[in-house]
């Protein structure tokens, strides 16, 4: 039981990683995707429309249009017919719209969903029998009737296109950190995945953070780090620079937040930290030879304490991609730091400066801020006992979580403008 409940429990956290994050490209795709299906179901409903009124498409003479030979005899079918399909066409073309949200949502998720996947079975249906129907009497009876043509070349073909389209707008969107279940957001129990002390692992990567209600930073033009505190010489690098005096190295390594969830197998790619060090940091900017540590901050005045006993392991990187993309707003961009045997809060995104110290700082998070904060070591809390605290800090995760998306929305909706 338990290798069945972890081993493709990990397997999801790395796809459901993969295209998570509002900016990301697959929210992208899927809303094109319920664009364009949204679009082709509106002209269908309005051609609909015009024939259950009367109008005649293709040509003016009514023997040719879209009739069926059925026997000997030829029929329409009824204006009542035909105008119930332009009706659902509309129907659905709306659900599609509403999903590439280009409409209010003025459905559950649940019934859109539902709708949706009802709608990609029922044009998938008609695409496949409506090619076999026009081909079938296009070799017999039917040869000089122009609507099995143009439903063999035409109609069936978008049935099928607008099926697939539908389809992307479904799976992408499944998920999606903003569409996923408040319970896919709780930490579960993970029997056999051997995590730290007093963690649970969710199968989703959110974004996450102390205050749910902190806007993102606005990406700047380009990456700059700034290196100074006890140092000889400050020191201002971009990323290109740091890319060229320092090897590219990657890393697989779970994420523990101190609020107990964790996410199994994140490949980061960047910089050694130490390497960073030896290479960049001591040679140019001449620490003070009694430093002690390094203030990570990010561009949103987040910021943390890092003991260089911690900052110099060799798993800890300047990370600026993740799961083989450049990192994404949401975790961190553009560069992060990373530090595996750390709590969450010690991964610091947006990174923008580095601050050498040689006496430790006041933390602007209080008594909150452990000063190492190990893992295995539980080290939560600089006072409290990090058991007192897994309960308290856990039935806060899934609306946290839920927030945090809802606050990068709202952020990137503003810098959209
Ligand atoms: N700049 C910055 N870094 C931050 C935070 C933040 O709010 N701002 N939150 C921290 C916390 S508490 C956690 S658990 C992780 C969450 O990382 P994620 O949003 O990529 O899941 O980022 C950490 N680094
Ligand atoms: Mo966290």
């Amino acid at each position: 039981m338990a290798d069945t409940v972890s081993s493709p429990e990990s397997h999801r956290v790395h796809s459901a990683q993969r295209s998570t994050g509002p900016t990301g490209p697959s929210m992208a795709v899927r809303r094109n995707a319920a664009s364009a299906a949204g679009v082709v179901l509106v002209l269908a409903a309005a051609v609909h429309g015009y024939w259950a009124a009367g109008g005649r498409w293709p040509g003016w003479d009514e023997a040719s249009l879209a009739q069926r030979v059925v026997g000997d005899t030829v029929h329409f079918p009824s204006a009542f017919a035909t105008a119930s399909v332009a009706a659902l066409l509309g129907g659905a073309a709306a659900l599609l719209l509403i999903r590439a949200r280009l409409l209010p949502p003025v459905l559950p998720t649940g019934l859109q969903r539902l709708g949706l996947v009802l709608l990609a079975g029922a044009l998938a249906a008609r695409g496949v029998l409506g090619a076999i129907t026009s081909a079938h009497a296009l070799v017999g009876r039917g040869a000089d009737v122009p609507y099995y043509r143009l439903d063999l070349l035409v109609y069936s073909p978008a049935c099928l296109v607008v099926a697939a389209l539908t389809v992307v707008a479904l799976r992408s969107g499944r998920r999606h950190v903003d569409e996923i279940s408040l319970a896919r957001l709780w930490p579960r129990r993970a029997p056999g995945a051997a995590l730290p002390p007093g963690q649970r692992l969710l199968e989703v990567f959110p974004r996450f953070s102390d205050d749910p209600r902190r806007p993102l930073p606005p990406l700047p033009a380009t990456a700059e780090l700034t290196i100074g505190g006890a140092v000889v010489h400050p020191l201002h690098l971009d990323l290109s620079a740091l890319a060229g005096a320092v090897p590219r190295t990657q890393l697989t390594a779970d994420f523990h937040c101190v609020t107990t969830w964790s996410v199994r197998d994140l490949t980061w790619s960047g910089f050694s930290f130490a390497e960073v060090w030896r290479q960049v940091i001591v040679p140019r900017c001449e620490p003070d030879p009694d430093s002690i540590g390094v203030v990570v901050r990010g561009a949103d005045g987040v910021q943390a304490i890092i003991d260089l006993r911690d900052a110099l392991q060799p798993d800890v990187l300047l990370a600026d991609q993740l799961d083989g993309a450049p990192l994404s707003p949401v975790h961190g961009a553009p560069l992060r730091f990373v530090s595996p045997q750390q709590y969450g809060y010690k991964n610091i995104k947006h990174v923008s400066h580095l601050e050498v110290f040689v006496r430790t700082p006041e933390s602007t998070f209080g008594p909150k801020e452990h000063p190492r904060a190990r893992v295995t070591r539980e080290e939560r809390h600089s006072r409290l006992p990090a058991t007192a605290l897994r309960w308290p800090y856990r039935i806060v995760v899934p609306l946290t979580a839920r927030l945090s998306e809802r606050s990068t929305r709202s952020s990137t909706r503003r810098s959209a403008r």
